[in-house]
């Protein structure tokens, strides 16, 4: 079995992929942020849409499986999200505001649990049992896979 995550540890990763965003894109003005490095690739901009909103999207799940006896997780199709709402947002760093606020509100509930309600679990249709802790670990990688994406937009999009 793997190790057991360790709680404060994940909620300090939570908040730490926020911060190293934020500094990512700094300096990065929209129309950069906005360049798709090929025709079926995102650009950073949609990158940070699609976090801004998976985070809404798992915030559901978390307060779901914190009230209701497994509940069922309803699966979201992220492409489409992301071809239909992510451009728009005024600016992309409008959308990153959005990511902070929706997280800064998810992590204040993770490190609010009970080490009982870490295990609390749910159904979700595609991938079986999901708990609490499961989705924080999710989330924590998925910050890093999409961190490291942009980071590699960012290089390839070159100068301007
Ligand atoms: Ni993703």
């Amino acid at each position: 079995m793997p190790q057991a995550p360790d709680h404060p540890r994940l909620c300090d990763r939570l908040k730490s992929t926020v911060r190293d965003l934020v500094a990512l894109t700094a300096n990065v003005g929209p129309a950069r942020l906005r360049r798709a490095p090929g025709p079926d690739e995102w650009s950073a901009a949609m990158v940070i849409a699609h976090l801004a909103d998976s985070e809404m999207a798992y915030g559901v799940r978390l307060r779901l499986l914190l009230t209701e006896p497994r509940p069922v997780l309803a699966p979201f199709d992220d492409n489409a999200w992301v071809e239909r709402f992510s451009s728009l947002d005024q600016d992309p760093k409008d959308t990153l505001t959005r990511w902070r606020v929706l997280r800064e509100a998810n992590v204040r509930i993770f490190e609010s649990l009970e080490d009982t309600e870490w295990k609390q679990a749910g159904v979700q249709v595609e991938r079986g049992e999901q708990t609490v802790e499961q989705i924080a670990v999710l989330l924590a990688d998925h910050d890093r896979n999409h961190l490291d994406q942009i980071r590699r937009t960012l290089a390839e999009g070159g100068r301007g």
